[in-house]
């Protein structure tokens, strides 16, 4: 378990590179506290020094007016807004896939929704006047490697201009109303919801505007991609055929009550409660099955308050006896997409599953 002051007792994926994930009845909450919030490091936690608002920036390639500022300066020069945001990690639910994918097995942890600070990246880019060459962003943090290493980034990735360029991609410099903590980023992060979590790069020093699609770290070969043709499972896969994943696919959690719960003698009906998210779409239903997915009942969907926030759902469900059940949840999404059973499109680093979610209840006799 992750002991660390500040932070819920979060289960440790690894220590190094330090990467958690949040118990899913932790994510019970409509606003994710600080304290429950997954992490996911690539290298090491670099140490922060210094006042957050001369924490410096610079913006550089394909613009006409290249940036080079401090935090403080944004600040003043730019409109400041707060979003609920997901920030979901690429190989969320990765532990789903059979054979075991490489990575860290997240089971449905690897998210938060959390309320963010910050200046829209779309504005500051407004004023660095991109190129018409600028088709893609590379991002850079302060972190140190696993080895110590400040010259090479542990992870640069970046996105297309058109999603660098969306009202909800913030340069962020608060989280739930105080300054970010160092683990998450802090003092300057960018948050990409929607979209890999990778992309929301912690410590930013440089966003790095590029005429061709960034090359990076964590850009290449079967990182954050997907089979473009599906593959079998546990076979090597082709990386001349693998498209890198942009919009998150639609996915619902339980997170009340706890798996494993055990109530009361005599229940027979409870309340269920969760959330759901869907990338850059929105979710359109969730359903619930107390019979492992043979019938599926509507549960009450919320709409989200702003855009790439979750929506939180309940649903009543009856048990007929007493003993072992399970429940599931399932979304569906404004395109058509809906959760899988099993996990689908294996591919070899474990991207994109996202199957029903499973809570196991108790009911005492
Ligand atoms: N500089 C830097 N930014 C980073 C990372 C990193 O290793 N270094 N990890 C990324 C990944 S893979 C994820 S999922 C999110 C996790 O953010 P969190 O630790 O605040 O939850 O940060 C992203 N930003
Ligand atoms: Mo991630």
């Amino acid at each position: 378990m992750l002991d660390m002051r500040g932070k819920a007792c979060l289960t440790m994926l690894g220590d190094s590179p330090l990467v958690a994930e949040t118990p899913a009845h932790l994510l019970d909450d409509e606003v994710t506290p600080t304290a429950r919030m997954f992490i996911r490091n690539n290298g090491r936690t670099p140490r922060i020094a210094g006042e957050a608002d001369r924490w410096r920036l610079r913006i550089d390639g394909e613009v006409e007016q290249p940036l080079e500022t401090m935090i403080g300066e944004l600040k003043r020069s730019h409109d400041q807004v707060t979003l609920r945001l997901v920030l979901e990690c690429g190989g969320n639910g990765r532990s789903f896939f059979t054979p075991k994918a490489k990575g860290n097995p997240w089971t449905v942890g690897g998210v938060s929704c959390a309320e963010w600070t910050g200046v829209r990246l779309a504005d500051v880019l407004a004023a660095t006047r991109l190129k018409p060459s600028a088709i893609y962003t590379g991002h850079y943090g302060a972190d140190p490697t696993l080895d110590d290493r400040t010259d090479v980034p542990s992870l640069s990735r970046g996105m297309r201009i058109d999603k660098a360029l969306e009202p909800h991609t913030l340069i962020a410099f608060k989280l739930n109303g105080e300054d970010i903590p160092v683990v998450h980023g802090g003092p300057v992060r960018l948050v990409v919801p929607g979209w890999p979590g990778s992309l929301s790069a912690k410590w930013l020093t440089r966003i790095w505007i590029r005429d061709r699609e960034h090359d990076g770290p964590g850009m290449g070969g079967f990182s954050y991609r997907l089979p473009r043709t599906p593959i079998a499972p546990g076979s090597e896969g082709d990386a001349a055929d693998m498209a890198i994943i942009e919009s998150m696919p639609v996915r619902s959690i339980l997170t009340f009550p706890a798996d494993d719960a055990v109530l009361p003698a005599g229940t027979r009906r409870i309340e269920v409660r969760g959330h759901a998210w869907a990338g850059d779409n929105q979710v359109t239903s969730v359903d619930v099955s107390i019979d492992r997915g043979a019938h599926w009942s509507r549960a009450a969907l919320h709409a989200p308050v702003n855009r790439y926030a979750w929506q939180h759902f309940v649903a009543e469900v009856d048990f007929a006896t007493a003993g072992h059940h399970e429940v599931w949840c399932r979304a569906t999404d404004s395109g058509g997409n809906s959760q899988p059973v099993v996990a689908t499109n294996w591919n070899p680093q474990g991207y994109g599953a996202n199957p029903v979610h499973r809570l196991r209840l108790f009911v005492a006799r």
